[in-house]
């Protein structure tokens, strides 16, 4: 097994926190959204975060062991309804304000340079760009911040991303666009210890190829940067098992873990407790065979 709990400290710098990544982390998904493909309408009220439900949700991820909290305004699913900036920092800044009241790293989910901007200036510590910081402005709000910033791949766009996508090889091929954005980021001023690379999972892909980075994730380590895996309750989880999203959470555990065995420093999940659990076991496993390799 690859050693998946190491003693070398790993750091990711994201504005006032510091997150070690010397074991694998939790990211719980909070999305202030109507139609939001899992939890769509749950934390909305009236086109209003519900923030009661919001802190409620928030706080009982991180009892259960989530290190971030990432906060998204717009559902990125196809076929989801485009938001305006304005309603977009509608539904997240209140959250964001009340979230970055407690100890933990806050994440924005936006590709919008605008609603990252004003997400910025309240303290956020991370911006989640699924456009994978395609946009010169948004690469510049970060080079002139001191935030973390998690690089995801995306062929196409949203709307139209899942009729028929096609690569060559689609992890050299996501291979080849994170290097290119880590470069990009060089240039920038944007160094590795503030970066996360994510190969987008269902982000103009099959279940073939989602597969296929799933197994071949290793082969996207980039000058050791870390790696972050959206997989939960996927619809490739639901292709896979049958399942109805509500349903998918012992297919999406079984996904975290061989991505963190793959080589994933975070996995953004819905169902923190049942994920956590399952990463201490593999810890104590791991553990047992480090320990078993020390005695030798
Ligand atoms: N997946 C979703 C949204 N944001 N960010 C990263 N870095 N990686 C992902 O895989 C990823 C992401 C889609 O999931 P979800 O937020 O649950 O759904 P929706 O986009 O419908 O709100």
């Amino acid at each position: 097994m690859t050693q998946i709990f190491n003693a070398s400290e790993r750091l990711l710098r994201c504005g006032s926190r510091t997150l070690s990544l010397s074991e694998p982390r939790l990211m719980g998904v909070l999305n202030i959204t109507p139609d939001s493909f899992s939890d769509g309408g749950l934390l909305l009220a009236s086109n209003k975060p519900d923030l009661p439900c919001v802190l409620n949700t928030a706080r009982q991820m991180l009892a259960e062991g989530a290190a971030i909290l990432d906060v998204g305004g717009q559902s990125t699913r196809p076929g989801a309804e485009a938001v305006s900036v304005d309603d977009e920092c509608h539904r997240v800044i209140p959250v964001l304000e009340r979230l970055l009241e407690l100890d933990t790293i806050v994440s924005i989910d936006t590709c919008k340079t605008e609603v990252a901007t004003q997400a910025v200036a309240l303290g956020c510590h991370l911006v989640n760009d699924v456009c994978g910081l395609r946009s010169y402005d948004m690469c510049r709000l970060v080079a002139d911040s001191d935030v973390a910033v998690c690089i995801m791949h995306m062929q196409g766009e949203p709307r139209s991303m899942q009729n028929a996508p096609h690569y060559s090889d689609v992890v050299a091929d996501v291979r080849l666009f994170l290097e290119q954005q880590v470069s990009l980021c060089r240039d920038a001023g944007i160094g590795n210890e503030r970066i996360l690379l994510d190969p987008g999972f269902g982000f103009g892909k099959t279940t073939e190829h989602n597969l296929s980075l799933l197994r071949r994730l290793s082969e996207l380590e980039i000058d050791g940067i870390p790696l972050l895996v959206g997989l939960s309750r996927k619809s490739t989880i639901g292709n896979i098992t049958g399942r109805q999203v509500g349903e998918r959470v012992h297919g999406s555990v079984a996904a975290a873990v061989i991505a963190v065995q793959n080589g994933a420093s975070i996995v953004r999940v819905h169902d923190v407790a049942a994920t956590a659990d399952a990463l201490k076991v593999l810890r104590a496993v791991s553990r047992g065979e480090q320990d078993e390799t020390i005695g030798e």
